[in-house]
């Protein structure tokens, strides 16, 4: 008998969806920071044993205000989950905002698979403040299983991941046995760049970005493999370029080096790196740039 599924992970913004993907796949996938609205896509982590297969979808957080159309194509591939979830993970944790909850509870209450409430960073929590979460969720709508971890130490991820493993239906093999993800090389590594934005950069500048890989070239150079990799990064505004530069190239500088350093580790290789700053205006409402830069069903 082989068993497999999609469980898909939302939430609202910066609750620890990425870190529990990553953590249940046992693999750095998605990226994580300190900031809310770091995951701007859908993104798939394989997790495949000898009889069964468990497909992650790690997700945006879901926003209650969106003020682009990109954040409302991210809120979307939250909600995309309605159609494939086998199971729906929907983590939450301790006081974060109370807004959203009336969607939220409805496009739950949408979803017929069986649906985990998981509280998460309970690290940082006193025992009576998760379970006022829980009675909290409880009282909007009943969870088949509910769960109190935390996904940074791993605390009770194996209580969890034994609960998943036990609910996955049967069925075949949706990807081969040994591919990790639906996104390529390519997208993780603009990932990697937009992370190290998202922890060098202040305030509204990592939001108004976009990382879009130019060129990806594999070579072996005196014997090794090494990677030449030009990005482009996108801003909305002429007056936020020199925010990205710096004084001096400072700290386009840092940037670059920081993501090289980061992008070796990912690809096992040597990497060159060269990033260009580009201007795109209001990019983040713009149909057909959302589409090139891969936002989009
Ligand atoms: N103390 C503690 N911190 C955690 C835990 N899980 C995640 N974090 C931290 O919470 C922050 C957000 O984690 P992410 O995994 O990026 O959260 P997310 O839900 O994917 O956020 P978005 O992609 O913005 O929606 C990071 O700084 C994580 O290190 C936990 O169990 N305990
Ligand atoms: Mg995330």
């Amino acid at each position: 008998m082989h068993y497999s599924g999609f469980i898909n992970i939302v939430g609202k913004p910066n609750v620890g969806k990425s870190t529990l993907m990553n953590a249940l796949v046992g693999e750095r996938m998605s990226i994580i920071t300190h900031k809310p609205q770091t995951t701007r896509h859908r993104i798939m982590g394989i997790l495949s044993g000898e009889d069964f297969q468990m497909v992650f979808s790690d997700t945006p957080g879901i926003i209650y205000d969106t003020n682009y159309k990109m954040q409302e194509i991210m809120n979307n591939y939250a909600f995309s989950t309605k159609e494939d979830s086998d199971i729906l993970m929907y983590v939450t944790t301790p006081g974060e905002k109370n807004d959203a909850e009336e969607t939220i509870v409805s496009f739950l209450k949408s979803v017929e698979a069986p649906k985990f409430l998981i509280v998460n960073k309970i690290d940082l929590f006193e025992p009576i403040e998760v379970a006022e979460r829980i009675q909290k969720w409880d009282s909007l709508l009943k969870f088949d299983e509910y769960f109190m971890i935390s996904a940074l130490n791993k605390k009770n991820t194996d209580i969890l991941y034994d609960a998943l493993r036990k609910n996955l239906p049967e069925g075949p093999a949706y990807y081969p046995k040994d591919q990790l993800s639906d996104k390529t090389e390519r997208f993780f590594v603009s990932e990697i760049i937009r992370e190290k934005i998202l922890e060098i950069y202040k305030q509204e500048i990592p939001y108004s970005t976009e990382v879009v890989i130019l060129e990806f070239k594999e070579e072996i150079k005196n014997g090794k493999p090494f990677a030449k990799i030009f990005a482009e990064i996108y801003v909305t505004r002429e007056t936020q370029k020199p925010i990205i530069l710096g004084k001096g190239g400072m700290l386009i500088k840092k940037l670059g080096i920081e993501s090289r350093k980061s992008i070796e580790i990912f690809l096992d290789k040597h990497v060159h790196l060269e990033l260009f700053v580009k201007v795109k205006k209001d990019w983040r409402d713009d149909e057909r740039t959302l589409k090139h830069f891969g936002y989009g069903q």
